[in-house]
């Protein structure tokens, strides 16, 4: 049920300067920006080499109330989600919960272009923020 890595997220204090030292000096290239006012949260999508693979997220909190606010505060800048490609993200979320792990949604919430999302809490996966990703386009699963 979870078909790929769809991206890894890093917490970052500013969103302009992050993507700018990923650019310059890890080569990878910003593909999408936007402000997602539930979640709190500036980010933007960096591809890696050819862009056909996993995507590295920079989070930039949008408020001081916000989830990444609290991260940053707590842990510093640093990795902070570990996303995964669903076809059907109430289906892996049911799934998950029927392995008693907790997931953070009743019913999804909106992510990243058009996405539907859901997330194990970390203390429920081994310390670790597990997102799931539902794409707005259609998952080719063999793809
Ligand atoms: C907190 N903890 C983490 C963690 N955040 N552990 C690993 N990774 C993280 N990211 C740990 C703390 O260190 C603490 O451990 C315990 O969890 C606290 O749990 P809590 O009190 O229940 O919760 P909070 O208040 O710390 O919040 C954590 C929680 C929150 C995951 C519930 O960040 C949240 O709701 N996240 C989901 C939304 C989100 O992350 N949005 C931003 C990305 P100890 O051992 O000290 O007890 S938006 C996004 O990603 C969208 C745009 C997209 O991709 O499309």
């Amino acid at each position: 049920r979870l078909l790929r890595i769809d991206h890894v997220g890093i917490a970052v204090p500013d969103l302009d300067e992050a993507i700018r030292f990923y650019q310059e000096n890890l080569g990878l290239r910003c593909v999408h920006q936007e402000t997602n006012d539930e979640q709190g949260v500036r980010e933007a999508m960096l591809g890696v080499g050819d862009d056909t693979g996993p995507r590295i997220q920079l989070l930039a909190p949008a408020r001081p109330d916000s989830a990444i606010a609290k991260f940053l505060d707590r842990s510093g800048p640093g990795l902070q989600q570990l996303a995964y490609t669903v076809a059907d993200v109430e289906a892996a979320a049911d799934a998950l919960r029927a392995c008693g792990m907790r997931l953070l949604y009743d019913s999804p919430k909106r992510g990243t272009a058009g996405s539907r999302i859901n997330f194990v809490h970390p203390k429920d996966a081994g310390g670790v923020l597990v997102e799931l990703v539902e794409p707005a386009e259609p998952v080719h699963r063999s793809g």
